[in-house]
């Protein structure tokens, strides 16, 4: 397949834009085996420039890493931001500070404005995330993205070795408690419906390399430590974890298509655009089952 785009990498961490590549045009499996490597080259972040999709188009092409929550042969989104997806094409999560003509939200408004990675409560937590600038401020509303292979590789040996054996429990609740109001949530946010536990350190399937696996917006605890010791160790790894050299700032343009994977990047959406319209259309793949880290590896 003869391919004409260009590739600029964005920062030492790795992100990239491509340009010049239409979404929208069929891959053979070769170049989608490239675009694959080149995700992994891109420290899980690529961003497409200039992409017109339409929602079946921008459905068709998240296919190809995985089956998307709210697709016919996966599973939903948690149930509290049902009300936020297309009503066409329930794969579709809307991000949006608007209303529609009916008075209703078109998206989520200030959606993920904490650190996290994409679904993490579910036992089979995210693995990409394509979300798609439809609308965006003419200044503000970027994206943050924090890189935690790399603040895994830069811990002591003697705080790998105490984070290898660790697990943390993972639940909506943490998030609905303090970022979604009434009567957005439903009761189901706090019975352990999203509810997981994953390793603290895991390994990701295509590299091998390991990330630190706990996020400020679902992470309730660490598994087996009191309280006060959970929290003081959680909050040393989100700081260590949001170090600026850790982090790429997605400065978003009209018709970017940004695909992260969740698996090695916690984001933060910044709401600092006041009522500009801000509009995204995001699919969310189904990941695997979050792999621990071997000791001593
Ligand atoms: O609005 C954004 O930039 C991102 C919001 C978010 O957390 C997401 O879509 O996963
Ligand atoms: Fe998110």
């Amino acid at each position: 397949m003869r391919r004409n785009h260009v590739v600029n990498l964005l920062s030492p961490l790795g992100p990239s834009e491509v340009r010049g590549l239409n979404l929208a045009e069929p891959m053979d499996g070769e170049f989608l085996s490239e675009i694959k490597t080149l995700w992994q080259q891109a420290g899980g972040l690529l961003i497409f420039r200039d992409q017109q999709l339409n929602q079946r188009q921008h459905i068709d092409f998240s296919r190809q890493f995985g089956t998307p929550f709210g697709s016919p042969d996966g599973v939903p989104l948690q149930d509290t931001v049902s009300r936020y997806l297309h009503p066409d094409h329930p794969e579709i999560y809307r991000v949006s500070n608007q209303l529609d003509a009916a008075g209703q939200p078109r998206g989520r408004a200030r959606a993920g404005t904490y650190w996290h990675s994409d679904v993490s409560f579910r036992e089979r937590p995210a693995s990409a995330s394509i979300l798609y600038a439809k609308e965006i401020p003419k200044v503000g509303g970027d994206t943050l993205f924090a890189n935690t292979q790399a603040a895994y590789a830069a811990l002591s040996e003697a705080m790998k070795d105490l984070l290898a054996p660790l697990t943390a429990v993972h639940d909506f609740a943490v998030a609905a408690a303090t970022q979604y109001a009434q009567p957005v949530v439903i009761n189901g946010d706090f019975d352990g419906t999203n509810q997981a536990l994953h390793p603290v350190v895991r390994q990701h399937p295509d590299s091998g390399r390991k990330s630190i696996f706990v996020n400020p917006g679902f992470t309730s605890h660490l598994q087996g430590f009191e309280k006060p010791e959970s929290d003081a160790l959680l909050n040393f790894l989100y700081g260590h974890m949001t170090r600026p050299e850790f982090i790429f700032r997605q400065v978003w343009q009209d018709n970017d298509v940004v695909m992260w994977d969740n698996r090695l990047l916690m984001h933060y959406a910044l709401a600092d655009y006041g009522t500009e319209p801000r509009y995204l259309e995001r699919t969310t793949i189904i990941g695997e089952r979050p792999a621990p880290g071997a000791i001593g590896t």
